[in-house]
């Protein structure tokens, strides 16, 4: 992507850089040239305070904003801590647009979740499913806190003129994850149980739930590229679904793992955790159509996100 050399200069803010998609967006806005990458750590800014926001943005001044901020995680993790997930996501992206919108920000782009869409959305799901129906109930307080998201972009963009967009991204997994056993997504979770398979020589995986529910799944950097070219060209209202297209049974991404991390590792299914979703692959003609597809295939992704965690493993969140 080129970028012109008054671009690259432009201050662009990177809520949430420590997490997973948030350094994903730091190191595609670095190749693509950007200089100015402002970016604030949770000790130093706690996003869901407002006064403290704006403070930072008078003083910070960014004219690009990728909201990747949020408090977030798997099935469990939505399921037992709905309170502290509706409100951490309701205030901290209040907080940002509001300052956004104050300090005219020039473009910012809020990031969602497929978990906005109802759970019996005809599949594959298009943006106009949005409110159509109930939620899933295991996610349903941090769906109810992106779908306010959503809605704040939108009526600030008709009520102030803010270049608000935002983007639907389907389930993501790669470098930076949280690999904690319980509060993480399924990818990471299975990762860092076939991997401990291996390393402590027992061999067992058990998969939560029944294995039937289907995940369209993407790696981090295909959303991160997806995103800086949505800000280059989109400017609308509506929501864009970001997604591969694709998706697999969780047995049949159990059985892919298996044979990436530990060929001999003995997969059971633990039916007394929740299914979830029963599938949720999202349609993605509309950004098609814009110009954007993905490009790491899922078995690449695993191996790159593997090499990862191998090379991380001391580091890496929830472990
Ligand atoms: O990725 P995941 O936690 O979230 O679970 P969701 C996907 C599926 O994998 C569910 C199964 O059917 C899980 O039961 N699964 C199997 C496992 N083994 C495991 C395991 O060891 N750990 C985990 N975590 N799952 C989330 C939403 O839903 O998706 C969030 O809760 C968010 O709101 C995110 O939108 C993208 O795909 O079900």
């Amino acid at each position: 992507m080129e970028i012109s050399a008054e671009l690259a200069e432009a201050p662009v803010f990177v809520a949430g850089h420590n997490g997973m998609v948030g350094s994903a967006l730091v190191r595609r806005l670095e190749t693509s040239g950007f200089k100015n990458i402002l970016t604030v750590d949770r000790s130093a800014l706690d996003l869901r305070d407002q006064s403290a926001v704006n403070d930072w943005f008078a003083a910070n001044r960014p004219s690009y904003v990728y909201l990747a901020a949020g408090t977030v995680g798997g099935i469990f993790a939505n399921s037992t801590r709905q309170g502290e997930f509706l409100y951490d996501n309701l205030m901290i992206h209040s907080t940002v647009l509001e300052a956004s919108r104050k300090t005219k920000v020039e473009k910012l782009l809020y990031l969602g979740s497929s978990c906005i869409y109802p759970r019996e959305s005809p599949q594959p799901i298009a943006e106009d499913q949005l409110l159509r129906g109930r939620l899933e109930p295991t996610n349903e307080g941090y769906a109810i806190a992106k779908i306010a998201g959503i809605k704040m972009c939108e009526f600030y963009r008709k009520q102030y003129g803010c270049d608000f967009i935002t983007a639907m991204p389907t389930n993501l997994y790669g470098p930076n994850d949280n690999f904690d056993p319980e509060h993480s997504h399924v990818l990471p979770a299975l990762l860092r149980k076939f991997h401990e398979s291996k390393t402590s020589g027992d061999n067992s995986v058990t998969i939560w739930g029944s294995g039937s529910p289907k995940r369209e799944f993407m790696h981090v950097d295909d959303l991160a590229d997806a995103c800086l070219f949505l800000m280059q060209n989109y400017s609308e209202a509506t929501h864009v679904n970001i997604g591969t297209g694709v998706d697999i049974s969780i047995a049949d991404l159990a059985y892919l793992m298996r044979s990436i991390i530990n060929p001999k590792a003995e997969v059971s299914f633990d039916a007394s955790m929740p299914d979830g979703m029963p599938r949720k692959l999202l349609d993605v003609s509309k950004l098609s159509a814009l110009g954007w597809k993905s490009s790491v295939t899922l078995e690449e992704g695993i191996a790159q996100t593997y090499d990862w965690f191998g090379q991380n493993v001391d580091q890496a969140r929830g472990i």
